[in-house]
């Protein structure tokens, strides 16, 4: 793999038959804007009991750590979207979008791939460079073993007046970054 190192830790519980991956893939500082240039994706998962419900149900953790500090007050915004591929064919089924307009107030939305919202995931900051995504299996809508997945982060961005037509586009480095660069990081569950 050219730009990224897999990391896979598999974890197998000892408290019976549940079985737990936490892998993650690791992506260069290759973007000027440090709230863009991601520097490692992670996801995990553990089981709990919906005692509502009375079924023990799972909960998807997916960490993205950027290279620098940033926080959702950063200048040019952050668009941070995880896109989710839940079967064989190319198309994505499930995208996790972070909100960021009201910074006090910000949130991740889940929409499948009609754009209809299917439900929120739970923000957390762990330090000053990460954020974690948390929300239960049951938004993908169906019974999975296995899903695909990649992060994907935009600034807006407004070339300095110089780069702006009519003069040609300055080679200026585009303020999106994705990771993995190719392909998406497989979770077993
Ligand atoms: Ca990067
Ligand atoms: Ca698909």
């Amino acid at each position: 793999m050219k730009l990224g190192i897999l990391i896979v830790v598999l974890c197998t519980s000892i408290l019976g038959a549940a079985y737990a991956d936490t892998g993650g893939v690791t992506d260069p500082a290759d973007q000027a804007w440090g709230n863009v240039d991601i520097g490692l994706i992670e996801h995990s998962h553990e089981k709990y009991a919906d005692g509502v419900a009375g079924k023990t149900r799972t909960l998807l953790t997916h960490t993205v750590t950027m290279h620098e500090a940033w926080n959702y007050e950063e200048p040019g915004g952050l668009d941070l979207v995880l896109s989710f591929n839940t079967d064989r064919d190319r198309r994505v089924e499930r995208e996790l979008r972070l909100h960021v307009q009201d910074p006090a107030n910000p949130y991740a939305e889940m929409t499948d791939a009609k754009g209809r919202i299917r439900g929120y995931a739970r923000i957390s900051r762990p330090d000053e460079l990460a954020i974690t995504f948390a929300f239960p299996k049951g938004l993908f809508g169906r019974n999975l073993t296995r899903y695909r997945w990649k992060a994907v982060a935009t600034s807006d961005f407004t070339p300095p007046p110089e780069c702006q037509a009519p003069n040609p586009p300055c080679p200026l480095p585009q303020p999106q970054d994705a990771a993995p660069d190719r392909g998406r990081v497989i979770h077993r569950l």
